[in-house]
């Protein structure tokens, strides 16, 4: 399964990752796709299949111990045709800090 992902490396004890998830609004009920929360290598949520036309979720997942966070979008398995997925209002919480940003997706989509 295609996936893009955007990596963020941290170096403090307590964090809590945030945000609402869904087939961006701009391609109507098309579209279809997963999300996924991997900490340290280990999946820490994964949303199933999501579809346009409104389904959407607050995601909240605790980071508590995780230095390395990987944000993951599959195809679900069928195309990547209208896949817009948005993580709106994406927030990480810290205790102090800041993540930072480990470079471009190292795979990215393909068709
Ligand atoms: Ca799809």
């Amino acid at each position: 399964m295609p996936t893009v992902s955007c990596a963020l490396r941290f170096q403090v004890k307590r964090s809590v990752f945030t945000a609402i998830i869904g087939v961006d609004d701009e391609v109507g009920d098309k579209g279809s796709v997963t999300f996924e929360v991997v900490g340290d290598g280990k999946p820490l949520f994964e949303s199933g299949p999501m579809r346009g036309g409104g389904d959407q979720r607050l995601v909240v997942v605790d980071l508590r111990g995780v230095k390395n966070l990987v944000l993951k979008i599959g195809n679900a398995g069928d195309n990547i045709d209208y896949d817009h997925a948005d993580w709106a209002e994406a927030n990480i919480e810290m205790s102090e800090g800041r993540p930072e940003m480990m470079g471009p997706p190292k795979n990215p989509p393909s068709s």
